[in-house]
């Protein structure tokens, strides 16, 4: 018998990185998966896979698939169900909608942030198009991923399309890897290889990080250990070494930028406090030398000192802002801070250099997010993506001042919840010994829906528990993450099993039954709605792209655009200020912001970026409790919670609670102990690594292990959130699921 071989994107599931993959398939069954052949240039990488995607099968072939609807037969939550047909299952929720409908009202529904399906046909996207048809939801803006860095970033510069195409990495000498892990979690394919071709151009690469983590190893010349939450501290401090040794770009700064000093304040606001004023203590009284920051952050001073020097004067440089230290307390300083720098060291808007901040791609803003069209969502209202537990708590008492946009206030809570592609319900969001005990009240939400492809921590609150196909069991299209200059074709490989459907199948069903079946489907299949999604592709950003029987014949797999010359971050602005103004109010580069000082916040959202300790600090009245910083970096192991039951990777990368040894030795404990975290909001027991690529003081429990309670309620997975919390950042209203503060004992014997 004959192997078909077709070049497929991998199914992702919004790992950061979008790459090919090649199937081997006999008999309806794909038996190899390999990865991009084609050649290898520096304008044109191949798209390899990493380990999740080469060990795809798996989780595909796992016996845990969901096969079939089920009803919740036990109480909520306790995660019994039974099988029941399709036609009852979509019956049941279709009887719901209407309900909820009538009763409270379309505001009342709920589509959570979810991202397990990333191609343009599966996922949350294709429920949204059926809810905007029944006449819309409750919406929500922001994500749990940048919900900081996105919406900061305009601040600072008008726009979040800050980055230059990553080839021009290439001309840097300089690179700051801020809270930056490109080595593990995907950050576009091929970032982690495009610095190690800068790297061997000659840039000298800087990992600054508390833990020593894969990209330290593999990408730097140097780790920076820094204590987590005080890199404001560090930014600043750096700034105070060149403002006192001048090596700050006194024209750039003066003829680019805004509220540096006193002489450069928006008008009206000259007597406020500039950047310059804050750096050097002038109206607080307190300098931030680089030996105030060493008491904060853990950074010799003179590392600091010379961080700053090498940054100010090796040039052109790049300052990268990771996305862990922006899901923290006050994780907007930490963006402003970033683009502070790199906007006083001029290296904005030149070839080699980086503005920092959200950096979408020059000069078009790189990938196309959600082609497949939800259509416009009737209800006008949305909420922060991560508020949602207030929206079912208190959901009519929230307004403006709970991030609430486009209305006043809510009409209602949230009654009826659709979780499509999402464990964000339970293990993905904070405090989940909070939010399963609000789950479990029916008179709260008052009906759950899950779809997906396993039974989940989230799946076991289902009322409705919906059997998902794969990607490989289906048609889909993906595009780069955050940089976007190749297009990925999915063709369907294999059938469905069992009675399992693609998330857009499922919802044409839904929406037959609902009467809106026609103006759901267009009358297209999901190939048709793919064709569809390619030509829209090719109006956007890709004008000679195949039409889908010819990516089809051709079985590429892949459509890229080589880069041969990158694009650089306002290049014009940098040319001529006055002909290419930002699209900020004073049209320059803010470093002090006028819209911030409006906002009336001085202690939480200052106009110029400050240091501020974290609500939960190891200098704060907590730590005589809880003592130790916890973090729960995205490992390599897992997409979030996605392939935490792949054996192979289990096997591979084991859940383990990482600890210094100073920390472990104080304690009693030895490496390979269970050992139990606590704090006020809960607990988990799992086996530990002691290892000196953590600094001391700082524990490390890798995000996304699914949460799994004993009799006590005490988890033995290793899942983070047990201990992070809801709180949320006090302007932007993102996730700080970062900041964590715990105690450990030792639970071996
Ligand atoms: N393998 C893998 N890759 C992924 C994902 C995944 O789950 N697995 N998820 C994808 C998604 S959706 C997203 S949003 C991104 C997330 O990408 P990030 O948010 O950037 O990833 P994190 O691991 O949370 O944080 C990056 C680094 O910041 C460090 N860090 C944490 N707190 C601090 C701090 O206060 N200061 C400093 N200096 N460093 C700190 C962490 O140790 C870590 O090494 O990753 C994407 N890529
Ligand atoms: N403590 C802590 N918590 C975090 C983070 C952190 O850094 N620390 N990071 C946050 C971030 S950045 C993110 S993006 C979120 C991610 O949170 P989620 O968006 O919930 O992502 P996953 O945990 O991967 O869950 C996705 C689910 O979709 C299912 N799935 C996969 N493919 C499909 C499909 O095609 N169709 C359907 N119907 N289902 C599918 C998977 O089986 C999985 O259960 O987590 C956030 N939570
Ligand atoms: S980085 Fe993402 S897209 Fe690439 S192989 Fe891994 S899981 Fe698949
Ligand atoms: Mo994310």
């Amino acid at each position: 018998m004959k192997t078909r071989i077709v070049r497929v994107g991998c199914p992702a599931h919004n790992c950061g990185g979008r790459c090919l993959l090649i199937a081997h398939i006999n008999d309806g069954v794909i038996t190899q998966l390999e990865t991009d052949d084609r050649p290898d240039t520096t304008a044109d990488p191949q798209l390899r896979a990493c380990v999740r995607g080469r060990s795809y099968l798996r989780r595909q072939y796992h016996p845990d698939r969901l096969k079939y609807p089920m009803k919740r037969v036990g109480k909520r939550g306790e995660g019994k169900f039974e099988r029941i047909s399709w036609d009852e299952a979509l019956g049941t929720f279709a009887g719901e909608m209407q309900r909820v409908k009538e009763t409270y009202g379309n505001s009342a529904f709920y589509i959570p942030y979810g991202t397990g399906g990333s191609s343009q046909l599966m996922g949350s996207g294709t429920a949204q198009r059926l809810m905007n048809l029944f006449g819309g939801c409750l919406g929500y803006y922001s994500s749990y991923s940048w919900g900081v860095i996105e919406q900061v970033t305009s601040y600072i510069y008008g726009t979040d399309i800050t980055g230059n195409q990553r080839q021009d990495w290439l001309n840097s000498k300089y690179i700051l890897m801020w809270s930056w892990n490109p080595a593990e979690m995907r950050d576009g394919t091929n970032s982690d290889f495009l610095i190690k071709c800068a790297r061997k151009n000659g840039a000298r690469v800087v990992c600054i990080d508390p833990r020593m983590s894969m990209s330290a190893v593999s990408l730097a010349d140097e780790w920076v250990p820094i204590r987590p939450g005080t890199d404001v501290a560090m930014m600043s401090a750096m700034a105070y070494v060149m403002i006192e040794e001048k090596l700050y770009d006194a024209g750039f700064v003066s003829t680019h930028c805004i509220g540096f000093d006193e002489t450069r304040m928006p008008p009206g606001l000259e007597h406020e406090e500039s950047y310059k004023d804050y750096i050097l203590g002038t109206k607080d009284g307190v300098p931030k030398t680089p030996g105030w920051a060493e008491a904060l952050t853990g950074v010799p001073r003179n590392t600091i000192i010379r961080i700053a020097r090498e940054y100010a004067t090796i040039k052109p440089g790049v300052l990268y802002q990771g996305y862990g230290m922006q899901r923290r307390a006050y994780g907007e300083q930490a963006v402003l801070a970033g683009c502070v720098l790199a906007s006083i060291t001029g290296n904005v808007g030149v070839c080699g250099g980086w503005a920092s901040g959200m950096a979408y791609q020059a000069d078009d803003g790189g990938v196309l997010w959600n082609v497949f069209p939800v259509g416009e969502n009737p209800v006008k209202a949305m909420i922060p993506s991560f508020l949602w537990s207030e929206a079912v708590l208190r959901g009519t008492e929230m307004g403006p001042e709970d991030g609430v946009v486009g209305a006043e206030k809510l009409k209602t809570s949230i009654k009826l919840i659709w979780a499509v592609a999402c464990n964000t319900l339970v293990n993905q969001h904070g405090n989940i010994n909070r939010t399963v005990e609000f789950l479990s009240d029916e008179n709260l939400i008052e009906f759950i829906t899950v779809q997906d492809q396993f039974l989940t921590p989230t799946a076991r609150f289902a009322d409705i528990l919906l059997p998902a196909c794969t990607q490989f069991e289906t048609w889909g299209l993906e595009d780069g993450w955050k940089y976007g200059d190749e297009v990925l074709l999915m063709p369907k490989l294999v059938d469905p099993p069992h009675e399992t459907k693609s998330d857009y199948q499922i919802c044409a069903d839904l929406a037959e039954k609902l009467g809106i079946g026609e103006e759901y489907t267009q009358g297209r299949d999901a190939r048709a709605w793919i064709e569809w999604c390619i030509e829209e592709y090719r109006e956007a950003r890709f004008p000679d792209i195949p039409t889908l029987d010819e990516l089809e014949a051709s079985n590429a797999g892949v459509y890229s655009v080589p880069v041969t010359e990158p694009a650089i971050a306002f290049k014009d602005f940098r040319a001529n200020p006055e002909a290419f103004p930002l699209r900020t109010p004073s049209g320059k580069i803010e470093i002090f912001s006028k819209a911030l000082y409006d906002m009336g916040k001085p202690d939480t959202a200052p106009p110029v970026p400050k240091y501020i300790q974290e609500w939960e600090s190891p200098f704060g009245p907590e730590a005589e409790r809880y003592p130790l910083l916890a973090m729960g970096h995205h490992a390599i192991q897992r997409v979030h919670s996605t392939h935490d039951n792949n054996d192979w990777l289990r096997d591979a990368f084991p859940q383990r609670v990482i600890i210094n040894p100073i920390d472990a030795q104080e304690r009693g404990i030895s490496n390979g102990d269970n050992v139990k975290v606590f704090n006020q909001r809960g607990a988990t027991i799992c086996p530990c690594r002691v290892t000196v690529r953590i600094l001391p003081g700082v524990i490390d429990i890798p995000q996304g292990a699914w949460w799994t309670p004993d009799e006590n309620g005490v988890d033995r997975a290793g899942s983070t959130n047990v201990l992070s919390s809801q709180r949320w950042t006090p302007w932007t209203f993102s996730n700080a699921l970062h900041t964590i503060m715990v105690q450990i004992e030792n639970v071996e014997g």
